[in-house]
């Protein structure tokens, strides 16, 4: 009887040990952003309002051979948007804002009609309800393409 306790109080650590592991190792990876142009970086961080970063990447989607960079950031309680900060010439502008994905948010890029700029692609979820659109660059908004269920994870 004795050895049965003490295998479940073991069994216990071991599963205490692993979860706070296994949440370590999703924070640093979170926290883990990839290194991006910081001029485009600092651009978003001094003229957008946010609370939070969750997510970027860095691609060409003006089609001008220089990359642009999408930003997925918590905008407040309730909502998180993404914008780009797109570099025109000498200039950088943001994109007018548009609702993302509450959780799992992930920026892709996809040239869906293989010809000009470069789509992009996102897609999340909230409370398990996925959801994913692709758009495209237009000046400075982004034209909805094509989607499903974005209502559901936005
Ligand atoms: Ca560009
Ligand atoms: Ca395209």
């Amino acid at each position: 009887m004795k050895h049965k306790k003490l295998f479940i109080i073991i069994g216990v650590v071991i599963f205490i040990v692993g979860i706070s592991i296994y949440s370590k190792d999703k924070n640093t990876h979170q926290n883990n952003l990839p290194k991006v142009d910081e001029d485009c970086l600092k651009y978003f961080q001094e003229n957008c309002e946010y609370e939070e970063i969750i997510t970027y990447a860095q691609h060409d989607i003006n089609n001008d051979k220089e990359d642009d960079l999408v930003v997925i950031y918590k905008k407040d309680a309730k909502h998180n948007q993404m914008v780009a900060v797109v570099k025109n010439k000498d200039k950088m502008y943001l994109t007018k804002p548009i609702l993302a994905p509450r959780e799992d948010a992930v920026i892709t890029f996809k040239d869906i009609d293989k010809k000009d700029e470069m789509e992009v692609m996102i897609s999340g979820s909230k409370n398990g309800n996925l959801g994913y659109a692709i758009y495209r660059l237009q000046d400075d908004k982004f034209i909805d393409l094509f989607g499903e269920d974005m209502e559901a994870c936005c």
